[in-house]
Order: structure tokens, then C-alpha cells, then sequence
């Protein structure tokens, strides 16, 4: 089962418990120039017809006595963190998927906190009394119906739709409810007369892929109650990087291919250490005036190698037509994942041994590294560098 969890009114929540006097009240989270959207309202200014995106000043005309308050995106940050934080004691499988949502994978944590109803009963508890903020939790077999059913009851509800259900609930369910369909795929449906997930069914594979493309297999296989995407850790949206201020601005093209390589192996040594992949690489140059430059590229495949790393950031770093002095060279990478998970098997099998040959070097380097600090062992051309203002600056993982 899959639990999906929603902040209620999130922002405007937040204000109101922080000011007790914006209780019960009808109020909204906005800028306030003229142009200004709503970000959020809360749940009585809802009943007066006003939601998300929508303009302040119609917001006004709706409801006379509307309380604007400027936003505090610090604030929810830290508390988003903290309503994370107490979902990852549930499960270690949390996937965030925006400031105040995220789907929690239960299996195999129900011997430990009961069953789904329970765990989404005991979070919605700790939530509660650690930040007094309601939320709302769908609990389905399948992620994209749980997500559905998170809405389903809002504010403060629990929905739980059960295996036995998932057929009828997929069939009756209004198809502008399916995560990912948008404006433009709504004026097809509307054409081919398609007003719930079922009807999907009525067309065949080759007509779906012709009209919504590559969506179409997706909307099939959700039709008939299949959903393979499963909950994905949040190692995805971090990121490792490291980086470093040359003792002087320089523009020599071999010296900074040097230091790319010198941040390559500091980045890929933590990835491995943290037993990650990742599928993008980063650079990062700051010029003598201060201004700064970042290029990165999405990977068709993961890699966790140093030497990869290294390649991706030099590809990138010579595309790059230096018209200044260089003074702080940084590589990172993102998109990480558990080097478990499974890897798409497109890779050419050359290169796949390439890349094992170079993560067993890699391991042999790290395990000395580990045992006789970092210094000891290089490659060999980076013997000589001795550029950086002060060792390992900037390095930061988050
Ligand atoms: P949502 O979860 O979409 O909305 P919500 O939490 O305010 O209300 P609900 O009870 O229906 O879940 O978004 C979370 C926060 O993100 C919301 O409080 C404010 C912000 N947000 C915007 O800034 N702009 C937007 O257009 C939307 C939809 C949300
Ligand atoms: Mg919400």
C-alpha cells in the first residue's frame, strides 16, 4: 500500500496557527502588487469561491472581508522539513513531491506500526501535535490513486481505497483527475467523448498512441488498473557537489581541466561512499568579476565512476568559451539514486565493462584514501596542482 499525504491549506495553515487572530478567518497567502495570485486560501475563504491562482482583486470581489497575508516561504520550508522528517520515521521509502506532499511506501512496516489506516492515523497524530497542521492521506495500492485519494476527503481525512475497489474507482474516475493531464490533452478527450479513466478502454493502443503519444500506453495501463511507478527516495533532488577559489584567477584551459579532475574524485568519492548513482552532472565556473556560469547535462545512463564524472564535466566545461579569468571551479552531480535500484540495460556492454573496470579502481582508491587520508593517493596527473586557496573549499553536500 501507498500512502499519500497533503498539508491542508498548507501556507495559510501555517498563518493561522502562528497568529491566532487569522483563526476560522477567510484568508489568503499573496504578494501584494496589483498582479498578484493567490498562493493559497484557507478553508473559509474557499467557501467564498476563492482558490490558488487566482487574482488577488477577484479574490477581494468575492469576499469583502478577505485577510491578505504576505507569504513566509522560510517558514514553510522548515516546517515542510519537519512534516518530512516524521515521515521518514514511518518508512525509509518518502518521496517529496512538493513543500507539503509526499507519498510514504509502507510495505513491510505494517508488522511494526499497524496497519495503513493506523500509519496514516499515528503520522497524522505526530504532524498534528508537533506543528498543530491537519493533513490529508490516501492510502491505495496503486501511487497514482493515492494520490487521488488524498483529495478526496480534504480537509483532515483519511481515504482508503482497497485492492477490491481499484477497478471501479478507475472506471467512474473523471479523467481530468489523472495526474498529468493537462489543458491541451483535455480538448482531445473532449473530442473522443472520453469522460472517465474508463472510457480509455473503449480505444485501442495504436488510436491512444496517436493521439496523446507516448501517454497513451500510460493511460491504458491505468485504465485497466496498472501502475508500475513506484515511491522514489528523495536522493533524486540532492545533490553532491564540491568546489574551489584558485589561489589566483587563471586562464589556462590544462590547469582548470585539472581541477575539474580534483573535484570529480571528491564528488564521485562521497557518491560511492554513500552508495549512490546519479544520472546528471554539473559545472560550476566564477569568473574574475565575480559572476558565474553553471552547464549540466542529463546522463541516458547512472554513473557513480570519478572517471565518468570527470568526462561529463569536461565535455561540458569545453563547450564553455572562456572570455574571463577563472577564480572558483566547482563540479557537482544530481539526479542520485540508490545504486541498487535497476538501471535501464541500454548500455553499449563495452562500455559497461569500461565502467566497472573504472568503479573497481575507484574502490580500490577509496579504501586507501579511507585508510590513509586523502593526500596519499591521486591520479597522477593531478600530482602537481597546487592551485587552491585553501583545500577542499566549498565542499558541500546537501
Ligand atoms: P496545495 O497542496 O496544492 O494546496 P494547499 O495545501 O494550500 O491546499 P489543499 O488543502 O487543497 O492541499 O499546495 C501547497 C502549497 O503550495 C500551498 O499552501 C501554497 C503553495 N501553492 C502556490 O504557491 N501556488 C499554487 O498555485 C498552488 C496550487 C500552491
Ligand atoms: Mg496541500
Amino acid at each position: 500500500m501507498i500512502l499519500h499525504i497533503d498539508m491542508d491549506a498548507f501556507f495559510a495553515a501555517v498563518e493561522q496557527r502562528d497568529n491566532p487572530t487569522l483563526k476560522n478567518k477567510p484568508v489568503i497567502i499573496s504578494g501584494n502588487s496589483k498582479r498578484s495570485v493567490v498562493a493559497t486560501a484557507s478553508y473559509e475563504a474557499r467557501k467564498f469561491g476563492i482558490g490558488s491562482a487566482m487574482p488577488v482583486f477577484q479574490a477581494k470581489q468575492k469576499c469583502d472581508h478577505l485577510i491578505i497575508v504576505p507569504g513566509n516561504m522560510k517558514k514553510y520550508r522548515a516546517d515542510s522539513k519537519k512534516i518530512m522528517e516524521i515521515m521518514s520515521h514511518f518508512s525509509p521509502l518518502v518521496e517529496q513531491v512538493s513543500i507539503d506532499e509526499a507519498y510514504v511506501d509502507i510495505e513491510g512496516c505494517e508488522r511494526l506500526f499497524g496497519s495503513p489506516e493506523d500509519i496514516a492515523r499515528t503520522i497524522k497524530k505526530q504532524i498534528y501535535n508537533e506543528l498543530s497542521l491537519t493533513c490529508s492521506v490516501g492510502i491505495a495500492p496503486l501511487k497514482f490513486l493515492s494520490k487521488i485519494a488524498s483529495d478526496m476527503n480534504k480537509p483532515d481525512g483519511i481515504t482508503i481505497i482497497k485492492r477490491s475497489q481499484v477497478k471501479d474507482v478507475v472506471f467512474s474516475l473523471p479523467i481530468q483527475k489523472v495526474p498529468g493531464i493537462g489543458k491541451n490533452t483535455m480538448k482531445i478527450m473532449k473530442i473522443l467523448q472520453i469522460k472517465t479513466l474508463g472510457d480509455i478502454n473503449k480505444f485501442s493502443l495504436p488510436i491512444l498512441t496517436r493521439k496523446f503519444g507516448k501517454m497513451g500506453q500510460k493511460l491504458l495501463e491505468l485504465s485497466n488498473g496498472i501502475d508500475p511507478s513506484k515511491v522514489e527516495t528523495n536522493y533524486t533532488r540532492k545533490s553532491i557537489s564540491s568546489e574551489t577559489t584558485l589561489l589566483k584567477d587563471i586562464f589556462d584551459f590544462e590547469t582548470i581541466k585539472q581541477m575539474i579532475l580534483d573535484r570529480s574524485q571528491i564528488v564521485g568519492r562521497e557518491l560511492r561512499k554513500k552508495n549512490l548513482v546519479c544520472e546528471n552532472v554539473v559545472i560550476k565556473l566564477k569568473f574574475s568579476d565575480f559572476s558565474q556560469i553553471t552547464r549540466s547535462k542529463k546522463l541516458d545512463t547512472s554513473i557513480c565512476s570519478s572517471s565518468a564524472i570527470f568526462n561529463e564535466a569536461l565535455s561540458l566545461y569545453k563547450k564553455i568559451q572562456l572570455k574571463k579569468r577563472i577564480r572558483l571551479v566547482g563540479v557537482g552531480v544530481t539526479a542520485l539514486k540508490d545504486k541498487n535500484t535497476p538501471v535501464q540495460m541500454q548500455l553499449i556492454q563495452d562500455l559497461d565493462r569500461q565502467k566497472k573496470q573504472w568503479e573497481s579502481v575507484d574502490s580500490a582508491v577509496d579504501s586507501i584514501s579511507e585508510k590513509f587520508g586523502t593526500h596519499i593517493i591521486k591520479k597522477a596527473s593531478l600530482n602537481e596542482i597546487n592551485y587552491r586557496r585553501k583545500p577542499d573549499a566549498g565542499k558541500n553536500s546537501n
